[in-house]
């Protein structure tokens, strides 16, 4: 019993007698809480995380022979076409040969600016390789009395003449005692006839490309 009052007296006497921190010791009245502070700078990015995995392969598709929908919209696509073609052709715009289609801008140009003008056009200086692909240029020939430079140009031996790839031709139809240039007519003009000439390259003629 005595012990326990000396503990507690020894106690006392510590907590009274050990220097403390004078504000810990001495603590003042609390002051009014500030205004919050005004927000940080914005952190760092951070690191790039680790790639996924791969995903798994979504359901395999239709073939396209079994795909209605899309069986439709190309059904739907060749309708729209075959109808504006139709109109085209009814206005002579264009001209249907075959698996080629011919068309004019109705002005004239040289045979380099009438090469280079089809192929902007994304197509190519019309280039006949039967009569049907002949008689759809002359039809552009003849409706503008305007003769048309072709896809056929001399190759390296005078008189032989081959389509613009430098394919053969299989296809001719010269005028008569044509072509006579022997290496001084270059390209080929078509006359109102449908027939051929061989001719110098710098000449006027009427636009007609294919495509
Ligand atoms: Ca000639």
């Amino acid at each position: 019993m005595l012990s326990s009052q000396l503990i507690h007296i020894f106690m006392a006497a510590v907590v009274l007698l050990v220097p403390g921190d004078a504000q810990s010791t001495c603590p003042g009245a609390i002051g009014p809480q500030g205004p919050p502070g005004s927000n940080g700078l914005p952190g760092m990015p951070g690191q790039r995380g680790i790639q996924g995995e791969k995903g798994d392969h979504g359901p395999a598709g239709l073939p396209a022979s079994q795909d209605a929908k899309l069986q439709h919209d190309l059904k739907e696509l060749k309708w729209r076409i075959t109808r504006m073609e139709s109109a085209l052709a009814l206005n002579g715009k264009i001209v249907i040969a075959g698996s080629k289609l011919f068309a004019t801008t109705e002005r004239t140009a040289d045979f380099d600016n009438t090469v280079r003008i089809c192929k902007a056009a994304h197509g190519s200086i019309a280039s006949p390789t039967n009569k049907e692909e002949n008689d759809a240029v002359m039809s552009f020939v003849k409706e503008f009395n305007t003769y048309a430079y072709l896809g056929i140009t001399e190759g390296h031996v005078p008189g032989e003449f081959q389509l613009m790839n430098g394919k053969p031709l299989r296809f001719i139809n010269w005028y008569k005692n044509e072509p006579q240039g022997k290496g001084a007519e270059k390209c080929v003009e078509m006359y109102g006839d449908g027939t051929w000439n061989d001719k110098a390259c710098d000449k006027y003629r009427l636009i007609v490309c294919e495509f």
